[in-house]
């Protein structure tokens, strides 16, 4: 395996794996295919991102599946994550690959061309591209650039994209017809009956549209 596999990225969200808590929610997303495992956690205090991401971790031991934080450097440096996702308006992606090191895999959230165009690939491993659809799991997320616009907008990076925002399992033809590797989600298996059935029909029609 690469370092790293972006085909199917489960980002959690707290209230959305509720009903089987988010160690659990990952570790059946990643029993039925999830590659890589974010925490997102925009309300945590660092403490317990870390507590989270530790357990987290160890759920995820064994498995192929990447551990990436959401935003907090510190937390993931506590965790010993596989790596850091940060946005558009978060420290920074020098200053984040020099507190990181060249090792952890840094992920960088891109919504345009101009932001394509504008970051430094030698710094970031992968963009995470949206939102493609709208969503209510980001309330107040930037206008969705839809199918066209995610195909602009991977065009303009030679970087391993991952698509994000609205990602059903209809969409997965079409969003990795345009180059996309992989697609990630939050509610598509967090806010489903069985994270784990979910995430297997996604992977089921992820390895149906990559061959
Ligand atoms: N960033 C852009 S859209 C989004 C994030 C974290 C939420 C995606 O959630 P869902 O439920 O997969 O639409
Ligand atoms: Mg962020």
């Amino acid at each position: 395996m690469s370092r790293f596999d972006l085909s199917l990225y489960l980002v959690l969200d707290p209230m959305l794996s509720e009903p089987f808590g988010l160690i659990e929610t990952a570790r059946r997303a990643v029993r039925g295919g999830a590659t890589m495992v974010q925490l997102r956690d925009k309300t945590a205090t660092t403490e317990r991102m870390i507590e989270t991401g530790r357990l987290l971790k160890a759920a995820l031991a064994g498995t192929d599946a990447r551990l990436i934080v959401n935003d907090n450097v510190d937390a993931a440096l506590a965790i010993d994550a596989d790596g850091v996702h940060i946005g558009q308006s978060d420290l920074g992606v020098r200053a984040t690959r020099d507190r990181i090191g060249s090792e952890m895999l840094l992920g960088l959230s891109i919504g345009s061309v101009t932001e394509a165009e504008a970051l430094d690939p030698t710094l970031v491993d992968y963009v995470g591209v949206g939102p493609v659809f709208p969503t209510a799991t980001k309330p107040g997320h930037p206008p969705a650039i839809g199918i066209d616009g995610l195909r602009d907008v991977i065009r303009a990076t030679h970087l391993p994209a991952v698509a994000i925002g609205g990602v059903k399992i209809g969409h997965v033809g079409e969003i990795l017809a345009t180059g996309a590797k992989g697609v990630a989600v939050v509610s598509a298996i967090c806010g489903q009956p069985d994270p784990e059935v979910a995430a297997q029909a996604l992977r089921d029609a992820i390895d149906r549209s990559l061959t």
